[in-house]
């Protein structure tokens, strides 16, 4: 798929004041400073659409971009970043969770982690929270252009044996580089996928 067209379209913190064109969206989520904006602007080829930072927790709302006037990618606010307060953090969940839970036109949500890390506690605690609420996710793995292959191949098997625990099987994984696009074809051609087979449904 090409993405020809790319326009950033509302934030806002209240998923009723989303979009209600009912056009399917993609969700990107993760920790603070992860790389989800820097991902949405390599997926679309722009590099100022979504801003992006070196200061976490700057992405405080639910932000749409419209591409190609068919579907929307969904920029969300980081979690667990040390320097934010409880009430905010609270806040984070209950509007956040709001989304995830009760947004119709949600087909998919992609979870961001950073590939240098070992398993992290707050991102399986995520994981089997939308398991549990039964919305349907991705993992990728991000900023592999700072690791060797090797320790990338070490970090995905920690994952995958700590999901194991828990899961029966382990959602897509998709490994990703902002710097070098590495993982854009795959990534575009699974939204693809599921686009062109809602589609068919409602033809
Ligand atoms: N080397 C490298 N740096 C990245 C990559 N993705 C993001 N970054 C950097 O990580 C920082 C946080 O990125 P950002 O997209 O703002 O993260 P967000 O908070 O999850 O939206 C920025 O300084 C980015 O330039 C990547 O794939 N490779
Ligand atoms: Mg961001």
């Amino acid at each position: 798929m090409i993405i020809k067209e790319a326009t950033f379209v509302v934030s806002n913190s209240d998923y009723r004041l989303c979009p209600t064109d009912g056009k399917p969206e993609f969700a990107f989520i993760g920790r603070s400073n992860v790389g989800k904006s820097s991902l949405i602007n390599m997926l679309t080829g722009n590099k100022k659409l979504a801003k992006t930072s070196g200061t976490p927790g700057k992405t405080q709302l639910i932000n749409h971009f419209e591409i190609n006037k068919d579907w929307y990618l969904v920029d969300l606010p980081g979690y667990g970043f040390a320097k934010a307060s409880k009430q905010a953090r609270v806040k984070w969940e209950i509007f956040i969770s709001e989304y995830l839970v009760n947004r119709e036109s949600l087909m998919n949500v992609f979870v961001l982690i950073d590939s240098r890390l070992e398993p992290q506690q707050i991102d399986l605690e995520f994981m089997n929270w939308c398991g549990q609420k039964q919305i349907p996710f991705c993992i990728v793995f991000t900023k592999i252009d700072k690791i060797s292959s090797s320790v990338l191949g070490k970090n995905l098997a920690k994952y995958k044996k700590e999901m194991l625990k828990s899961w029966d099987e382990i959602p897509p994984v998709y490994t990703s580089s902002s710097e070098s696009a590495f993982g854009k074809e795959k990534i575009l051609n699974y939204i693809d996928l599921i686009n062109t087979s809602l589609k068919e449904v409602n033809k």
